[in-house]
């Protein structure tokens, strides 16, 4: 029972602005696709101030908050949900460390990303986490739950 909950584990994971003007989309949706997840959400979305500050909520006494929640919500944000084993951990691993001077070379920031403000992509940091952020930018209807099993036509 347990590996059953644990194989359809979900993460919010979105492609920030920087990204999306830099035209990487494509690429960083292709790396969660070879990686092996399912994805069960995605859409394309021009947040406004109060779904920024309320995504961000828990960093609302940093100094550098009103900069983010400016950020986020200069332009498209790709916003998506990927389910499988232990995704949440595992797409925290794509995507490399917050702090450019310690994101490896492989990540999705390592290779991408210059500037820790402007970092590319943003992946939930726990499940819990992912749950409430999930809910944040999905309604329920917008989560396809589909069976890659039932694909006849691929041989
Ligand atoms: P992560 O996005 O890796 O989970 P958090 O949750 O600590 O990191 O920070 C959320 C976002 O806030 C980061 N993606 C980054 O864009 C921004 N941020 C974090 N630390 C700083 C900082 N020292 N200066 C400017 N922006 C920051």
């Amino acid at each position: 029972k347990f590996l059953v909950m644990n194989r359809r584990e979900r993460t919010f994971t979105a492609i920030k602005p920087d990204a999306v003007h830099r035209g990487l989309v494509g690429e960083i949706i292709s790396i969660f696709e070879r990686k092996g997840y399912k994805l069960v959400g995605l859409k394309l979305v021009l947040p406004d101030r109060k779904l920024a500050e309320n995504h961000y909520s828990e960093l609302r006494d940093k100094p550098f908050f009103p900069d983010l929640v400016d950020f986020i919500s200069s332009g498209p944000v790709v916003a998506m949900c990927w389910e499988g084993k232990d995704v949440v951990r595992t797409a925290r691993k794509l995507l490399g460390a917050t702090n450019p001077l310690e994101s490896e070379p492989g990540t999705i920031r390592g290779r991408y990303g210059i500037d820790i403000g402007r970092n590319v992509v943003h992946s939930s940091d726990a499940v819990t986490t992912a749950e409430r952020e999930i809910q944040l930018w999905f309604t329920e209807h917008e989560l396809v739950d589909w069976d890659p099993a039932v694909a006849r036509w691929v041989y």
